[in-house]
């Protein structure tokens, strides 16, 4: 079938895109929640999307969009219009078999640099040889220590977050339900250069933007759990989809420390990342890991140690909003600084300023109920 030009402003919706057929995102049909969820999936305007694979039963379909596969019920992909891809790209030819189609679409254009499929191919042969990180895992834990650091490890799901936290901890956690929701979060010590950290398995979300009771836990320890640092692990496999949520984090905190873990998937599909790059770019430390067999968690838990105790400072690259946006954040924002005590609250005065205008009921309750607790007792716990 043909699929009429971006340019005339028409398009065609994704369901009726045949296989291995790339198109570009125009717009998104949907409103509030339903788009929101399609954005942090990686459905967003201007993205590439190949469909893939279609069940037997015609639905869903499996799509793959910004280095990431993912399945799309046929209802969903109705309300995506999409246009032919143009300019024309290598990768926006045909594809010839599932494969090479999702092959194609996982490679990083970001340039070389630190780690790359040579030089990393030698480390993921380390890894599969040899656990890296072991010790603290493997003893108990007697007495009851006092945890000099909370940790909490972020980011989206099937990044590796309960991998990396079960090498660190080892035998050393427990799961228990988060007060008042039915959410089980597991939590447990680590040792690590003679500190213990207490770190918070949270569960997976795509944004602080949240859309299940899951996501509304790990956006409100991020928030206002005052973690001495929050580790985003992210998929070096389809690092642009996880990146929504590393700048999601980054304008709530500047103590975060991306974990790059997958690095041995992404060696395998041949994707390079500039890693020095990324860091400079984010303004915090990214650390490539491969936590399924404890792979540079040390360096990890260094720089995580380093950033906790000021050795290492971070800046964090803020986005800036269009004008309209700006301008209110301007007036609200030294009203709310002046009500806060930076004591007792850690939480920037743009971030609250930029959640109260931006239509999340829920994180809109919850930041009103502390702010209006902050301002009766003269301090803001967060
Ligand atoms: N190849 C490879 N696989 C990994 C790595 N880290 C984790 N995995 C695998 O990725 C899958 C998902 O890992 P989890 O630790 O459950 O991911 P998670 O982030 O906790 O997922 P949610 O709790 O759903 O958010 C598991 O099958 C892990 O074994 C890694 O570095 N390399
Ligand atoms: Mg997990």
């Amino acid at each position: 079938m043909g699929l009429r030009s971006a340019n005339t402003g028409e398009g065609v919706p994704l369901s009726a895109v045949p296989l291995y057929v790339t198109c570009r995102i125009c717009r998104l049909a949907l409103k509030d929640q339903a788009r929101r969820r399609l954005l942090h999936i990686g459905f967003a305007p201007g993205a590439q999307v190949t469909p893939i694979r279609r069940s037997p039963a015609g639905d869903p379909t499996a799509y793959s969009v910004r280095g990431a596969m993912v399945a799309l019920r046929r209802e969903q992909a109705d309300e995506i219009i999409v246009a032919p891809d143009v300019p024309p790209s290598p990768d926006s030819k045909s594809y010839d078999s599932p494969v090479n189609a999702h092959k194609l679409c996982c490679h990083s254009q970001v340039p070389t640099g630190l780690m790359t499929p040579d030089n990393f191919d030698t480390l993921a042969h380390r890894a599969r040889t040899r656990l890296a990180y072991t010790v603290p895992g493997t003893m108990r834990i007697r007495g009851n220590p006092t945890p000099k650091y909370t940790v909490a490890l972020a980011g989206n799901p099937n990044t590796g977050k309960s991998a990396l936290f079960n090498v660190l901890t080892g035998l050393n956690q427990h799961t228990g339900n988060w007060p008042g929701k039915t959410v089980a979060v597991a939590e447990g010590l680590s040792v690590h250069e003679g500190a213990w950290f207490r770190l918070i398995d949270l569960p997976g979300t795509y944004s602080l933007l949240t859309s299940s009771k899951e996501e509304e836990v790990a956006r409100d320890f991020i928030c206002f759990g005052a973690p001495d640092v929050t580790v985003v692990v992210t998929d070096a496999t389809c690092l642009e989809r996880n990146l929504d949520v590393v700048l999601e984090i980054l304008e709530v905190t500047s103590r975060v420390v991306v974990a790059l873990n997958l690095v041995d998937e992404a060696c395998r599909k041949r994707i390079s990342i500039d890693i020095s790059g990324l860091s400079s770019s984010l303004g915090v430390p990214v650390i490539p890991t491969v936590a399924r067999l404890g792979r540079g968690l040390k360096k990890l838990m260094d720089t995580v140690q380093a950033v906790a105790d000021g050795r290492i400072e971070t800046d964090p690259l803020r986005p800036r909003y269009d004008e309209r946006i700006e301008r209110i954040v301007s007036l609200i924002e030294p009203w709310i600084e002046s009500a806060i005590q930076r004591d007792s609250c850690s939480l920037p005065a743009r971030w609250i300023a930029l959640r109260l205008i931006d239509g999340d009921p829920g994180l809109r309750e919850e930041l009103i109920e502390r702010l209006e607790k902050a301002v009766s007792e003269g301090g803001m716990s967060a």
